[in-house]
């Protein structure tokens, strides 16, 4: 069985990172250890959410599991806590790195134009050391903006976001799928670029235009499920695309959940049905 570990914060509350990660990694047939980056009461768009760092035991986790011998077949990133965390998450991707495993990150720190709120103006250039090392990196426009100094634009064309890739494809990872891009009404998808090939991809599914929180925690595990199952980027990021879309679908029948999150549990049947069309 595939081992995949999973490197970002527990919002006890909130349908979002490690508990989003976990349920849709482990329905798709693949091990999801984890590494909690911290543990909040809920996602930070509640008010008054706790949240205790859990930076210093990221290291000691990584030397027992050192100790033990233990390899993943990926490493999948997500929301990390605090600034102070970057180093640690950068050597465990060099301790556990190998010729055939993947790193995948999700640089979660921000939408809408805004960084998340536990964030500083220094924390975007520390997560895009994080990147560097990645060989695929989802971010939103928003996170691409932000790693790479670009503007923020919510009208734009193929040229801006073109530029958006390169910018992130000079940050080093060798995949880069944005996700979020719209280049017409009503449809909604992710260009990705492949740094080594030069070719491009693009996915594109219905635009329901709503926003909830946590959707991109549920593309990004549904996507790094897809790719332990055997799929190849596109086939997993279109994947994930249609399962995210799916949620929300089923989602917008219960009143004001925007803030708290999608109902991905009640879409796991299709996730695997069409996981098993494709694998
Ligand atoms: O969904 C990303 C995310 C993960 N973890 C925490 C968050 C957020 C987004 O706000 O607050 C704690």
């Amino acid at each position: 069985m595939k081992r995949i570990v999973s490197i970002q914060d527990i919002s006890c509350l909130g349908k979002c990172s490690l508990t989003v990660a976990l349920p849709i990694i482990s329905a798709m047939g693949i091990e999801c250890a984890i590494l909690p980056t911290a543990v909040l009461s809920t996602h930070t768009m509640f008010q008054g959410f706790t949240c205790k760092d859990l930076t210093d035991q990221i290291a000691p986790i990584a030397r027992h599991w050192q100790q033990e011998q233990i390899g993943f077949d990926a490493i999948y990133t997500g929301y990390l806590a605090s600034a102070d965390q970057i180093a640690d998450v950068c050597r465990f991707f060099d301790a556990f790195r190998t010729d055939d495993n993947l790193i995948f990150v999700d640089p979660a720190m921000a939408d809408n134009g805004k960084l998340y709120p536990a964030f500083g103006p220094e924390f975007p250039a520390e997560m895009a050391k994080v990147c560097a090392r990645a060989d695929v990196i989802v971010p939103n426009i928003t996170e691409a903006s932000l790693l790479t100094g670009m503007p923020y634009r919510t009208e734009y064309d193929e040229g801006y976001i073109k530029e958006l890739i390169a910018a992130l494809a000079a940050l080093g990872p060798r995949h880069v799928a944005l996700t979020g891009v719209s280049f017409e009404p009503g449809k909604l998808g992710v260009m990705a670029y492949d740094q080594k090939t030069g070719q491009y991809f693009t996915y594109f599914n219905e635009h329901i235009p709503v926003t909830y929180h946590g959707t991109g925690d549920v593309f990004a595990s549904a996507c790094v499920g897809g790719l332990m199952n055997g799929l190849d980027l596109g086939q997993a990021l279109a994947l994930a695309a249609d399962y995210t879309v799916e949620c929300i679908r089923l989602t917008t029948h219960t009143p004001k959940s925007n803030w708290y999150g999608v109902e991905f549990e009640r879409a796991i049947p299709m996730l695997l049905r069409r996981l098993g069309q494709l694998a």
